[in-house]
Parts: C-alpha cells; sequence; structure tokens
C-alpha cells in the first residue's frame, strides 16, 4: 500500500464517515453499516487509504451515539456486529483502513455498569467505576464543585439518593473513574475485541480527558493552570500527565497484534509541546492537529502553525496530521467564506459575522485542500468536504438535535448545520442519500441547492471540487514527492515568496503554492502545472488559488 517502509499511517489520507450522515441503506433516514459498504467503491476510487467512522456501538443517542451502552456491540439503527465485520474485510478487499471511534472518557447512562452503580446505592464497589461524590452546602443540595459540562450548564447530575455524579458532557454521558483497575482493564479487552476483528486502529474520543485531579478541586474565577509552570499544566481536568500511563498501556495492546495498528487521539492541549506528549515513541501514534483546523486564511499564521506543528511533533519522531473539518465544527468552506477571518480558540462558539460569501469559501476550500494534500504527514477528510459541501446555517429549530441547543438554553444551536446528509445523485431529497422507497425522510433536511454538490452532479466535470479532490489523491500517491515522501523523511522547504503567499518545495521536484494575498503571484519556473485549485491567469497564481507544479 505504500512505496516506502514507514508505516502506513504515517502519511495516510483519512477519510471520516458520519456514520448517521453518509448512505442510508435501509430506508429509515438514519445512514448505516450497509450504506456504507455500498459507497465502498466510491471511497476506493477517490483514492483513501482509510476510513474513520464515528460511534456505531449500541446507544440512545443522547449525543449521537457518543453515549456507548455496550462497546462489544452495534447500534441496530447502524446494523449487526456481523454486517460490521463483513464492511472491516470489504472494505480492506477494497484496499481502505478502517478504524473506529473509541469513547472511553464516559459511557452511556444505560450502560451496565451506571445502571449496577445507580441500583447499588452511595459508596458501592460498583458507584467507584464512576465520580460519585455527596454534595456541597448544609443540604448537599450544591454540585460537588465548580466544573461545567461542554455542552452547557454544571458537570454533575444529582441521583435520588442525593449524590452526584460528574460528566463533563451530557448528563446522560457519565464519566467514568479512570483511576479503577477494572476501568483500564474493560477498555484494553474492548481494544482487543475490535483488534482481533480486524480493525487497523482506533480515533480516542476526548484523549485528553480521562484523568481528573484526585481532590476535584474548583476550577475557580480564573484557569487553575495560570500558576502552573507551563502552560496547560495543572488543569484539575484536562490534559493531565498521568493520562498518558493509559496511553503506554494501550500502545502495548496494539502491538500485540500484526501489521500496523494505530491511534489517533483527538486531544485538546494548550501548547503544541503538550499535544506532542500524547504521541511519544512508547505512547499513541498520532494526534488531530487542531491548530492547523482552528486556524483562519491567514498566510502568516497558517505558516506558523504548519512549522510549529512540524517542529514539535518532529522531535518526538511523530508524523503531522492536517485537518480542516469534522463533525464538530462549521465546515471550512463556510469559515473561510466570511470576510473577517478570525482565529478559533478551542470551546469557543462560532458564532459568524456577516454574511458568508460561499464562492469566497469554496475558492478558498479548494486551495486549502490542495494546500493540506501537499503537506508532510498524514490528512484527514470530513465527508462531503470533498463535495464543497457548505454548514447548513438555516436549519429550522424544530429539527435541531445537538444536545449543545437544548443544554445552552437555546443559545446555541450546535453542531447540525455540518453534520446534514450527503447528497450522492438526484434533483431532489433525498439525493440518494436514501433509496427511492425511503420510509422516513433523512433526519436532518437537505438544502435544495445540494443538487449542484452531488456526487453524480460533479463526476466528471473538471471544474468541480470533486474532481479537484480525485485529481489530488491520485498525484499524491503517485507522485514521489507526496505524503510521506519518496524517502520517507517527509521534508519541506519554503521558497521565498511575496507576504501572503505560502510557497513551499518538497523533494524530488515538486512545489506547491498558495496565493493568500490580494495580487496575482508570478509563478516560479516549473516544468509543468500539475494541478491547480482554480484557472491561472498568464502564468500568474490568482488570490485564493492554490497549484501544484513539477519542477526540473
Ligand atoms: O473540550 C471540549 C469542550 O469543552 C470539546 O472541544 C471536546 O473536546 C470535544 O467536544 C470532544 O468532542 C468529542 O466528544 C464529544 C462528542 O460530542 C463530540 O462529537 C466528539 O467529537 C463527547 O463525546
Amino acid at each position: 500500500m505504500t512505496r516506502t517502509a514507514a508505516p502506513w499511517w504515517r502519511s495516510a489520507v483519512i477519510y471520516q464517515v458520519y456514520i448517521r450522515s453518509f448512505a442510508d441503506a435501509n430506508g429509515d433516514g438514519v445512514g448505516d453499516i450497509a450504506g456504507i459498504r455500498s459507497r465502498l467503491p466510491y471511497l476506493a476510487e477517490l483514492g483513501i487509504d482509510a476510513i474513520w467512522i464515528n460511534p456505531w456501538y449500541p446507544s440512545p443517542m443522547a449525543d449521537h451515539g457518543y453515549d456507548v451502552a455496550d462497546y462489544r456491540g452495534i447500534e441496530p439503527v447502524f446494523g449487526t456486529l456481523a454486517e460490521a465485520e463483513e464492511l472491516i474485510d470489504e472494505a480492506h478487499r477494497h484496499g481502505i483502513r478502517v478504524i473506529p471511534d473509541i469513547v472511553p472518557n464516559h459511557t452511556s447512562d444505560r450502560h451496565a455498569w451506571f445502571r449496577a452503580a445507580l441500583a447499588a446505592g452511595p459508596y458501592s464497589p460498583e458507584r467507584a467505576r464512576y465520580v460519585f461524590r455527596a454534595g456541597r452546602g448544609p443540604r448537599g443540595d450544591e454540585p460537588p464543585n465548580d466544573w461545567t459540562s461542554c455542552f452547557g450548564g454544571p458537570a454533575w447530575t444529582r441521583v435520588a439518593d442525593g449524590q452526584w455524579y460528574l460528566h463533563l458532557f451530557a448528563p446522560q454521558q457519565p464519566d467514568l473513574n479512570w483511576e479503577h483497575p477494572e476501568v483500564r482493564a474493560e477498555f484494553e479487552s474492548v481494544l482487543r475485541f475490535w483488534f482481533s476483528r480486524g480493525v487497523d486502529g482506533f480515533r480516542i474520543d476526548v484523549a485528553h480527558g480521562l484523568i481528573k485531579h484526585p481532590d476535584l478541586p474548583d476550577l475557580g474565577p480564573a484557569p487553575s493552570e495560570v500558576a502552573a509552570p507551563e502552560r496547560g499544566a495543572g488543569h484539575p481536568h484536562w490534559d493531565r500527565d498521568e493520562v498518558h500511563d493509559i496511553y503506554r498501556a494501550w500502545r502495548r495492546v496494539a502491538d500485540e497484534f500484526p501489521g500496523d495498528r494505530m491511534f489517533v487521539a483527538e486531544a485538546w492541549a494548550e501548547t503544541p509541546e503538550r499535544l506532542a506528549a500524547y504521541v511519544r515513541r512508547d505512547g499513541l501514534h498520532t494526534a488531530f492537529n487542531f491548530d492547523y483546523l482552528m486556524s483562519a486564511w491567514d498566510a502568516g499564521r497558517l505558516r506558523h502553525v504548519i512549522d510549529h506543528t512540524r517542529a514539535t511533533l518532529g522531535a518526538v519522531d511523530a508524523p503531522a496530521t492536517w485537518v480542516l473539518s469534522n463533525h464538530d465544527v462549521v465546515r471550512h468552506a463556510s469559515r473561510f467564506g466570511r470576510a473577517v477571518q478570525k482565529e478559533w480558540r478551542h470551546n469557543q462558539t462560532w458564532h459568524p459575522e456577516g454574511p458568508v460569501d460561499l464562492a469566497l469559501g469554496l475558492r478558498r476550500a479548494r486551495a486549502a485542500a490542495l494546500l493540506t494534500l501537499a503537506l508532510p504527514g498524514g490528512a484527514y477528510i470530513y465527508q462531503g468536504e470533498e463535495l464543497g459541501l457548505p454548514e447548513v446555517e438555516d436549519l429550522p429549530e424544530d429539527v435541531l438535535q445537538d444536545p449543545t441547543w437544548e443544554r445552552s438554553g437555546h443559545t446555541e444551536r450546535g453542531r447540525d448545520g455540518c453534520r446534514v446528509p450527503i447528497p450522492w445523485a438526484g434533483g431532489a431529497a433525498p439525493f440518494g442519500f436514501s433509496p427511492q422507497d425511503a420510509t422516513a425522510a433523512p433526519w436532518l433536511p437537505q438544502p435544495e441547492s445540494w443538487k449542484d454538490h452531488s456526487v453524480a452532479a460533479q463526476t466528471g466535470d473538471d471544474a468541480s471540487v470533486l474532481e479537484l479532490y480525485r485529481s489530488a489523491l491520485r498525484l499524491r500517491r503517485d507522485h514521489p514527492a507526496l505524503g510521506g515522501g519518496a524517502s520517507g523523511d517527509a521534508t519541506l522547504s519554503w521558497v521565498d515568496a511575496p507576504a501572503g503567499v505560502l510557497a513551499f518545495t518538497r523533494e524530488p521536484g515538486f512545489l506547491c503554492a498558495v496565493n493568500l494575498s490580494d495580487e496575482p503571484y508570478p509563478l516560479p519556473p516549473h516544468d509543468a502545472v500539475l494541478l491547480a485549485s482554480g484557472p491561472l491567469t498568464d502564468g500568474r497564481l490568482p488570490t485564493d488559488t492554490a497549484v501544484w507544479l513539477a519542477l526540473r
């Protein structure tokens, strides 16, 4: 599969399948495993190396699968365990690796362990697997500390007997106690369950959240890490140093299995240095690069992120990953379509400023794709970005399902706008997402304009985003300078260019240039234009356009 001896995950292009919204084979309006299987030829032709599938386990769906009731099964709405096994084998026959999502920070409140904990009562061994505490105040009716849920409101819920339990996300997602040996043993067993069924790795949900300060101290009015010696160190529940012990054990589990099994951490760290700690030699393999995802469309900022990422990960010999979008953030075709380009911050809700210029966003998204796929390391593609899908910013309030919407008291609309089902073909909804004889409409409504975004509408149209991605992925596979590079050493050299232009070479004989300035950029001497994200004018690269050149 790879040209070099370097393991595949160092340079893989991994396509994120948000299973609910990818393809619905049984017509109930929700995507499923059979739908993914039916689209494997599409994925193989697109030219990706692996798929990451969002949680497919039995779940009451309080957070669309991130509330897992049974880590060894498949949610009936999505299919069966047998179908999952067939999908893994079939994907492998297409040359596509399979990476499920694992959710270790919390279970569902319907998980057998949590039900047992509720039934067993205060201070029972069953409760010790979660984080139960007495409340504060004379009657114990105030939460044990001041932590808040990522979805809004307090991070604690009181149960009938008066104790409180911790949930950094929704109340239906109680946090596990990772100091408990049974919790550690259980997850190692779950990893083995799926590794022995052939999965090639795992995406680890909230990888930075598992360990909590034993005293559960208040966060206080000011961030408590201010006094810590290092930025980001010492937070009571995020990115605590002890979390790496867990991943050293997970690495040993992965290494028990043949082939190159891998982990990718969804870890939010304050600094690139702290992120690099997740991917040291005896730890996880890769981590999502959220600094890149959060970067504004700004040459200086992007270059800083690229350099800093490469330096910090290079120091621990880990490959970079380049991510533009996922199921939690506003689609980048819409982010980049705002006149004012702002840097994101983690946990900051995106409130769009000003109208979106979708043509501008798409032009930049096309350029961003060529930048992303030319950088050394691995890359992620979130389903639909290869179709240039925008965020659906005008979903009616009565269809919103993200827990954020309710938990914020209807002040934050949440993440549904990037989760609208994929348009495959046809002139009207469901655009081939569900079969003709479907019994239900797609779980979120698709905009009428998506007829022009469908796979069928774009296929064969050289000007389409889809054909741009197909060409880029084909070149990336064939060109010795791309991906991990011929020697696997993943080098990149910046080329002198005017302010606002990012230009770099990779050996042998490759140059990528992206113009984020207001002036056209005269292309440096080259042998041939391999690919461009938009038309070139008189040998010059227009604003918001990227090009791949073959050099002598
Ligand atoms: O830390 C955060 C908010 O304070 C978040 O950015 C958090 O790290 C992120 O939301 C985690 O996301 C993942 O876990 C969630 C789930 O809802 C997301 O879809 C998933 O990607 C809970 O399992």
